[in-house]
Order: C-alpha cells, then sequence, then structure tokens
C-alpha cells in the first residue's frame, strides 16, 4: 500500500513538470496547420474613432490617438464612462472569422493604453470595473471560441502603458522623465499579474500575442516568458517579447511580406484597411481578391496572415471587413486545401504568375495572372504524375508537357490550361508529384526570354570575403544597404543569344502610411568586357501585389547582349551609396527579351 502511495505521489509531482513539457513542434502544431487567423484591435479608442476635438489625421492608426494627440490620462480614460458595447455579439464575431477560414483569434486584451478588455483584479482601468458595459469581453470572447473550437489569443502590450508613470511611452503627462521610470515596478504591479489573470481565468489560451517592447531587457522577457510557460506551456508566444529572447515565432513589420520563402515560423500582421483600431473615416479598404492572393502568397513563403478588424465602439466589425472576410471565405471554401497544413513553396523566389504551396506528394500552384497561352513552370526536377485544377471536383487531368533540356539540365513543364481560369481571383493547379519537390538551383532564361537576378540569389561579398545584404524591407528590398564595398554577382544560363533590356528594381519602404525611397546611388553594372554605369534613378513604378503599399521603383539600364547560349556573369557594383534615408533598396536585376 505505502508503495502505491508513493508512487501516486511521484506521478502528481511530477505533473508539472514532465507531463507539462511539450515538444516546440507539438506547440506550434495547430498554429502552422492554420495559417490564417483573426487579429481584433478593440477599446476606448473605438470611441473618438480618429477624430478628437475637431482633429482627423489620415496617416495616423486609430488605437494610437492618445499618444496622436497627446491626450492626458485623466481626460482620456474618462471615455470608459461611454464604453458601452452594447451591440457587441460575440457569436457574430466568431462567425465572422470561421466564414472567412481562420482558425485563430487574436484580440487585444491591452493595448498602448492601458485600459484592459478584462476584469482585472490588480487594476481598475477596465472594462468591467470602469465603464457601464461592466461584462468581461474577454471572457465572452474566450468561452464562445473553446465553444466553437476555435483558438483564442491574446495580444498583451507588455511594454508600453500611457496609463502608467511607470509604463513606457507616455511623455505628455505629468510622469517622471522616462529614464527615471521604474519599469520593473510597471512589470511587477501590472504587467505579470495581468498576464497571470489572463492565463489563470479563461481556459485554453493559444497564443499571447506581445508587442512593441521598448527596452524591454532579457532579464524581462526571460521572466515573461517563463511565466507564460509555467501556467499554460502550451501557449504560443508571439515574436514581439523583445530583450533577444527567442519567441516561438517571429512577426514580420505590419503589413510586410517577404519576396522570398522564409524558413521557420513567421506571421504577417495585416490591416484589412490603413489602421488597426476602428477610424470612422478610413476608408482605404483593401480589396478581396487582393487579400486572398496575399493569403496565398504568405502561406507560399510558409507563412502565417493575421488580418485584423478594428469594431466600433458598439461593438460592430465594420460591414466593409465583414464583407471583404466573407468573400475571402468563398474562396477559401473551394481553395482551403492548398493553404491549412501547407508548407512552403519548394522555389525561393515568388513568380510574376502566382507562387506554389505544397504538402507530401503535391504542389498547388495558385495562379493570379492567367495565362493567355501555354503555362509554363520552369525548373522542377521532380517527376509530375497528374495535374488538375482543384476547383474541379472531378479532378480532370489537365494536360502537360514535360520538356528536358540536356545541355542545359534544364527541365520545363508545358502546361495546358483552360482558357477562363475556375477563380479569377486565383485558382490553383495541383500538381501530384513523385516523391519531394526538388528545384533546380541555376538562374536560367525562362520560356518567355526573361532572367530574373533576384537579390537574395546573388553571391555577395565584401573584399572578397561573404557579405549579406537583408532583402527584407516593407517592399522586399535590400534593408539599409548603405556599404559601398558589397558587391553582388549572379550566374545565369541564357538560352536564346539576342539583345535584351537591362533594368534594375529597388523598392519603396518605411511606414505605409508615409512610404520613402531614396535614388541617386552610382552603381557598375559588370558582364563579359562590358561596364555600364547607372544612377539609380525612378523611371518607373510598378505596383507589387505582395506588398500592396510598396511600389517597386525601375530603373532602365539599356541592353545587354548575349553572342551566345551558356553561362554568363553579372556584377553589380556600388560606386556610391547614398547614406541618407534607407540606403540602396535594391530588390532584383531584370534581363527581358
Ligand atoms: C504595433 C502597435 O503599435 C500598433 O498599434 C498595432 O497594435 C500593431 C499590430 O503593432 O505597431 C507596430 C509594431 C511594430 C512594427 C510596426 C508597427 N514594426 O516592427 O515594423
Amino acid at each position: 500500500m505505502k508503495k502505491l502511495f508513493t508512487i501516486i505521489l511521484l506521478i502528481l509531482l511530477t505533473k508539472g513538470s514532465v507531463w507539462s513539457q511539450i515538444s516546440q513542434d507539438e506547440r506550434m502544431q495547430w498554429w502552422r496547420e492554420a495559417r490564417f487567423g483573426m487579429f481584433i484591435h478593440w477599446g476606448l479608442y473605438a470611441i473618438p474613432a480618429g477624430e478628437w476635438k475637431g482633429q482627423y489625421d489620415e496617416k495616423k492608426i486609430g488605437e494610437w490617438i492618445m499618444h496622436t494627440y497627446k491626450i492626458p490620462y485623466t481626460e482620456y480614460s474618462s471615455l470608459a464612462k461611454q464604453f458601452n458595447p452594447t451591440k457587441f455579439d460575440v457569436k457574430a464575431f466568431v462567425k465572422t472569422a470561421k466564414d472567412a477560414g481562420m482558425k485563430y483569434i487574436t484580440i487585444t486584451t491591452k493595448h498602448h493604453d492601458g485600459f484592459a478588455l478584462f476584469k482585472s483584479k490588480v487594476n481598475n482601468y477596465n472594462v468591467v470595473d470602469a465603464t457601464p458595459y461592466r461584462r468581461d469581453i474577454i471572457k465572452a470572447l474566450a468561452d464562445e471560441c473553446h465553444l466553437q473550437d476555435i483558438k483564442v489569443c491574446f495580444y498583451y502590450s507588455q511594454a508600453q502603458d500611457w496609463a502608467e508613470p511607470n509604463g513606457w511611452g507616455n511623455n505628455w503627462d505629468n510622469f517622471p522623465k522616462e529614464n527615471d521610470r521604474n519599469h520593473q515596478q510597471y512589470i511587477d504591479d501590472k504587467v505579470k499579474p495581468q498576464l497571470t489573470e489572463l492565463l489563470s481565468n479563461y481556459g485554453e489560451v493559444g497564443m499571447i500575442w506581445f508587442d512593441t517592447p521598448l527596452s524591454i531587457t532579457k532579464e524581462q522577457a526571460d521572466d515573461l516568458k517563463a511565466l507564460v510557460r509555467k501556467l499554460q506551456p502550451k501557449c504560443i508566444i508571439s515574436g514581439r517579447l523583445g530583450g533577444g529572447v527567442e519567441p516561438d515565432y517571429q512577426s514580420t513589420s505590419d503589413n510586410t511580406v517577404p519576396p522570398t520563402t522564409v524558413a521557420g515560423d513567421w506571421e504577417v500582421p495585416a490591416t484589412l484597411n490603413n489602421t488597426w483600431g476602428f477610424k470612422k473615416y478610413d476608408a482605404t479598404w483593401k480589396s478581396a481578391d487582393g487579400v486572398t492572393r496575399l493569403l496565398f502568397d504568405i502561406a507560399s513563403k510558409g507563412g502565417n496572415y493575421l488580418l485584423n478588424v478594428g469594431p466600433t465602439a458598439d461593438g460592430v466589425i465594420p460591414e466593409a471587413s465583414v464583407k471583404i472576410l466573407k468573400q475571402v471565405g468563398e474562396w477559401m471554401k473551394i481553395n482551403a486545401e492548398a493553404i491549412y497544413e501547407s508548407k512552403a513553396s519548394p522555389y525561393y523566389v515568388e513568380f510574376p504568375w502566382g507562387n506554389i504551396t505544397q504538402k507530401p506528394g503535391k504542389l498547388y500552384a495558385g495562379i493570379f495572372n492567367w495565362p493567355s497561352e501555354d503555362f509554363y513552370l520552369e525548373g522542377l526536377k521532380t517527376k509530375v504524375k497528374k495535374m488538375y485544377l482543384l476547383a474541379d471536383k472531378s479532378k480532370k487531368p489537365v494536360q502537360f508537357e514535360a520538356q528536358y533540356d540536356a545541355p542545359t539540365n534544364h527541365h520545363v513543364l508545358k502546361i495546358k490550361l483552360p482558357k477562363e481560369a475556375p477563380d479569377k481571383v486565383l485558382s490553383v493547379l495541383v500538381m501530384e508529384i513523385e516523391g519531394e519537390a526538388i528545384v533546380e538551383k541555376q538562374i536560367i532564361e525562362d520560356h518567355s526570354g526573361k532572367i530574373n537576378l533576384f537579390g537574395g540569389k546573388a553571391k555577395s561579398t565584401k573584399n572578397g570575403h561573404p557579405a549579406t545584404i537583408a532583402i527584407n524591407n516593407n517592399g522586399g528590398g535590400a534593408q539599409n544597404w548603405k556599404d559601398a564595398e558589397i558587391k553582388l554577382e549572379w550566374e545565369f544560363m541564357v538560352k536564346t543569344p539576342g539583345t535584351y533590356d537591362l533594368e534594375i528594381v529597388s523598392t519603396e519602404t518605411g511606414a505605409h502610411e508615409k512610404t520613402d525611397w531614396t535614388g541617386g546611388h552610382q552603381v557598375k553594372l559588370i558582364y563579359n568586357d562590358v561596364v555600364k554605369d547607372i544612377t539609380i534613378s525612378p523611371d518607373a513604378k510598378t505596383f507589387n501585389p505582395r506588398t500592396l503599399y510598396w511600389k517597386n521603383i525601375i530603373t532602365k539600364a539599356g541592353k545587354i547582349t548575349f553572342d551566345k547560349p551558356g553561362i554568363y556573369k553579372l556584377k553589380l557594383e556600388p560606386v556610391n551609396i547614398l547614406q541618407e534615408g534607407r540606403g540602396f533598396t535594391f530588390r532584383e536585376i531584370n534581363i527581358t527579351k
């Protein structure tokens, strides 16, 4: 008997440590499979809705209104007396997310203004204690999500808190100077107790979405991570924890989609218009088509899409948002197989026609630029057994011809698509493949006579040693390339001799409300014995459907001639990179027939 008791005691004692330890893959599994979630920014800021004492600003995000107009806490907090979202229908919120095909909801439990949408015993600046509404919105949402089997996740601003003298960010009230504040006191008195409430009182929480970790130290971040792990080991920690402490995944800059596949777990937080919190005059809605294409593109690069709604003060998700998400949901009803549980494309760079997601044994080519004639997929070494359109329930085979050019060791699939695309937004062509998808590394002229020298595919060196330029600014170009010592070189295959057009592409970047671009950089393009001196100038601007806000800037660089088929090299060597702004936001060189 005594032995049995000892065994039971041991099991109970180890439960907290052993059974609660789950692997990173187990923790991330639901999130990786989900691919698509709803962000909700809701709070007192929905009352002014972008206007303060007759002041408006198109370029300022709604949830920052207290900061934008330096509204004293005493004045701003009085908004709580007006917060009474009587039209709030939590079932409608969850239905909107589920109908769009979203698998998780991340709601602001406390944003930078310090106001909590949940009952907090440690701070009465919250929806239950400080408003006529008096109900715990987070509890309502958490219960409904659990009931409807959709993950509930909590955004929590762990540093900025404009209601707190020891929080970060409020430099307009009579608070201590930032450097004299006791940030640790703020974390101990509000952040950790409220995170404990959120992770103790609302059932299983899918994720804590931390944000703007202003000068959060490593110790503070470690502390917050340990607290989440202790209270709910399965709960995911988002990318903006801070302190250089490893979160469970990375967050891109807002509305920023990388131009390539990106390894690991990452997520794009994005708006449906130009604000997170509701603004009564922001009608800059993205199109459902654009959002659907971004959903596919982000998944094709291995990421998740966290798409935002900003409910009004009376608790309603704007009709325009609901409409867009409903249309995305219509597309998902037919094509979700290409999104859920999908992995990134086997290719590194996106295609002009769309992109590719994959699952074991299948590639899903998502085409938003439907070809008027034969469709070509170049560089896939893997044998394709069958092709069909995902929208075609009968899986009628799509005819294709696998071509192989021995001299260049180049594989081309020539595909006979139907004249009309099954879905003008984005049509998915399924390719059943034999084994793993393997693609050629060599850069080869494609069937249309285009050679794409993408920045990320160059060999980059400084004084002969490997050097890197990060190709991941908002528009997909180089991030702050200011070192003129770094040189790029590509090797590529030309199939058709002749004279081609040469253009250098750089990108806009910066806050989407005020994008910027710096030209005037001087570079040399060197190929064979030809040297071209080019000044980066805005000869043309093109819309990039992946970035929506940040355009591609085209610099015409004249012609380039190849006398015979074969392997060529081209070098881009900066002569002078202007140091102001964000440097040379180089993206790629295109050589086109
Ligand atoms: C932050 C918040 O300030 C904002 O109100 C909203 O909640 C958004 C989702 O997150 O804004 C950011 C944070 C980080 C970047 C951009 C905006 N970033 O890293 O580029």
